[in-house]
């Protein structure tokens, strides 16, 4: 999601390749061993397989005021979301699979995360400030999982997040990449996409 937020911002073109995770195919593997996405593979074959890596390079095309904020502090607050956050995240949303824990142990460590983006953000409109930057839109993704597994418990919790939440769900960026694809097949014509201009 963040990556194709950083493709359509940057305004890039690319072929889509849309995939079932339950179905990946071989040619996933063949451009990344990883067998994650997404992966963004050049005409050269060279590849980009981490999300992350993806945006800074969409950034990189064009001209931008996503970095101009404490880039440092931003990467480390990415940081905390893609390592501690995420794996928090995944035993909140599959607790049943982490039965070691309580589903309220693990939604409190997710909270004491985000508690610190509600404090940043009871007196700012974004997390660096009153305009977007690159971590708002690295961490977006994962915030909207949490949300979804209990709006009700979220909106109350952690009500500014939940408006900055808002902000970026209403935002032309989100929209532009909620449109759904079809599962790629190998013998079909290419799609050729520009998120935002769909
Ligand atoms: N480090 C990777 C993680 C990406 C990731 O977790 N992708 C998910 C889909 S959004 C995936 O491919 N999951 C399948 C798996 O982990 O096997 C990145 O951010 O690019």
């Amino acid at each position: 999601m963040r990556a194709r937020m950083a493709l359509a911002y940057a305004n890039i073109t690319i072929e889509l390749r849309e995939i079932l995770l339950s179905d990946r195919p071989d040619e996933l593997y063949v451009a990344s061993s990883k067998g994650t996405v997404p992966v963004l593979q050049f005409s050269d074959g060279s590849v980009i397989d981490e999300s992350f890596d993806i945006m800074k390079w969409c950034l990189e095309q064009v001209k931008t005021d996503w970095l101009d904020i404490n880039f440092g502090d931003q990467l480390s607050v990415i940081k905390v979301n893609d390592e501690d956050f995420k794996s928090w995240l995944n035993k909140y949303k599959y607790h049943q699979r982490h039965p070691e824990q309580s589903i309220d142990f693990y939604q409190e460590k997710c909270v004491k995360i985000l508690l610190e983006h509600e404090e940043t953000l009871s007196n700012k409109l974004f997390l660096f400030g009153e305009k977007p930057q690159v971590a708002d839109v690295a961490i977006f993704p994962l915030v909207r999982q949490f949300a979804h597994v209990d709006l009700s418990f979220f909106t109350k919790k952690l009500p500014h997040l939940n408006r900055w939440l808002e902000t970026w769900k209403e935002s032309k960026l989100f929209q532009s990449i909620m449109k759904k694809y079809d599962k790629w097949e190998p013998n079909q014509t290419p799609l050729i996409v520009t998120f935002n201009n769909e």
